[in-house]
């Protein structure tokens, strides 16, 4: 078995709640009266909520102080928290669940790499809770994604090499993040346009012709 474990990102891998996302920044790009769209969207994902915020930002012309960031990006996230809830398991496609299923019967590890710090309640609302052998995400890390301590800390946690773990992403982020760690990775969406992943999967379950 060429990769004892497997790391997903969670956020446009397992599910997609880039939408979500786009509609809670909008209230507060909205608010603050900065342009949004969904091009500046796509550039957030993999990238931490502050982050994030840093980049729409961009495009404000006043001056911000960190105590009124932080309060814009927590309503930003009690709007996306409430949208969340719209989530059940039927947004979890068969393709995604079978292919699961099939990689754990073939022995593999399988584990979360997000940055999110609502992966346990996205995972929950996907009926995905006890799911994983383990859960690495925003909540235990210091640095985000392009950094590879997620992915790390993944690995660990499922007591792997991170040369024996193949890491799943749709974010350039996230990909330069496994590699930092010392893994190889398998790019699905936009994120197979950088050219920087040892695989490129036109679906997700083209993952079982590559794990070996
Ligand atoms: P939160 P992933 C990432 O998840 C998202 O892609 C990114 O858009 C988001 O800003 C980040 O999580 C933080 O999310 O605000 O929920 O902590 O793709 O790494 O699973
Ligand atoms: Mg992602």
């Amino acid at each position: 078995m060429k990769y004892r474990a497997i790391i997903f990102d969670l956020d446009g891998v397992i599910c997609h709640t880039d939408k979500y996302h786009y509609m809670a920044w909008k209230q507060v790009a909205d608010e603050l009266n900065i342009y949004f769209d969904e091009t500046i969207n796509n550039r957030l994902r993999g990238v931490s909520r502050m982050e994030s915020f840093e980049i729409i930002l961009e495009r404000y012309e006043g001056a911000m102080s960190e105590e009124e960031k932080i309060k814009y990006a927590t309503q930003k996230n009690d709007v996306y928290k409430e949208l969340l809830k719209n989530m059940s398991p039927a947004d979890l496609s068969d393709e995604v669940k079978e292919t699961l299923d099939a990689l754990r019967s073939q022995g593999h590890k399988l584990a979360i790499g997000s940055s999110s710090k609502n992966a346990g309640f996205i995972l929950n609302q996907l009926g995905l809770g006890d799911y994983f052998d383990a859960v690495s995400d925003g909540n235990n890390i210091t640095n985000s994604k392009p950094d590879p301590e997620v992915f790390v800390k993944a690995a660990q946690f499922v007591g792997e090499q991170p040369a024996d773990c193949l890491v799943v992403e749709d974010a350039k982020a996230g990909l330069e993040a496994a590699i930092a760690g010392g893994m190889e990775c398998a790019a699905i969406g936009d994120a197979k346009s950088c050219g920087l992943a040892t695989w490129n999967l036109d679906t997700f379950s083209d993952l079982l012709k590559v794990t070996g």
